[in-house]
């Protein structure tokens, strides 16, 4: 099979481009990860080299070992992987102590991958574990009315879950278990990789204050469609506060709880609080 008729390789390339239609990625902005499957190893390995040299994760991702993940390249800009996959993209094999990575296929131009790959690595851990194996995305993007909340809702987890589960009626059940929020960190090291995977052991997305949004699913479709939905009901959020200050009506507590029943979803009452 070509490559680039591969499953996996297509959704990841297709995801970039989406992402970059919707505005999320100015120049190199953001970054995206993929946790292969055996099926997708096996389908990819006749492309794969040996040769490339082990080099430090900076972060310690034991559950990870021997897994293989695409990922986007540090600098590289999400608007060209379409054209030059092989060049924006790579594929990394963790060893067996995760500890290290080594590019197996694509950086072809020299590079390295995401300056996020300790926060990607420890947040594929955290949610691969949570899940049973299921979540292989991880995916941040600089969504522009969801930053530009985190300058006018206070950074809380239970404040930025209600006012956009408010937004919009799916919202609760697109991402039940809410959204954390980070305070602003030092993008690209340890201690932002550690603050996001905390969050990530209980919800599926994440906000970063004054940058974006980290978050996580099971597919590129779902976890697209996520990322969508969560800065959807931000640009509701940011037009109603742009009109008014004060909400003429809303979906109250009570309207969430029967929503959660027909729908079958469970929804905190942390986040169900009177106002
Ligand atoms: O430039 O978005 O957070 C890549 C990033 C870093
Ligand atoms: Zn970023």
């Amino acid at each position: 099979m070509n490559f680039y008729d591969i499953e996996f390789v297509k959704g990841f390339i297709r995801m970039c481009d989406d992402g970059w239609q919707q505005g999320w990625h100015e120049r190199n902005g953001g970054n995206l990860s993929y946790r292969l499957s055996e099926k997708d190893v096996e389908e990819a390995k006749e492309y794969f080299k040996e040769d490339d040299k082990w080099q430090s994760i900076g972060a310690s991702v034991p559950d990870l070992a021997n897994e293989y993940f695409m990922v986007t390249g540090s600098g590289k800009f999400f608007r060209n992987v379409i054209l030059k996959p092989e060049d924006s993209t790579c594929i990394i094999k963790v060893d067996e102590t995760g500890e290290k990575y080594k590019i197996v296929w694509g950086l072809v131009n020299g590079g390295r991958p995401t300056s996020e790959l300790p926060s990607h690595l420890m947040n594929h851990q955290v949610k691969k574990k949570a899940t049973n194996g299921e979540y292989r995305v991880i995916y941040h993007c600089h969504t522009t009315n969801v930053i530009a909340l985190t300058f006018v809702l206070p950074l809380d987890d239970k404040v930025f879950t209600r006012e956009l589960w408010e937004m919009a009626t799916e919202c609760p059940v697109v991402f039940p278990d809410g959204i954390g929020v980070v305070d602003w960190m030092v993008p690209g090291g340890h201690d932002i990789a550690v603050a996001t995977s905390e969050l990530m052991k209980k919800y599926d997305v994440a906000v970063w204050a004054h940058h974006g949004i980290f978050c996580s699913g099971p597919d590129f479709d779902i976890t697209f469609g996520l990322a969508h939905t969560v800065e959807k009901s931000a640009e509701i959020l940011v037009k109603v506060l742009s009109i008014t200050p004060n909400k003429l009506q809303t979906i109250k507590p009570d309207q969430f709880r029967s929503l959660a029943k027909d729908f079958k979803v469970t929804l905190h009452e942390e986040f169900l609080y009177e106002k």
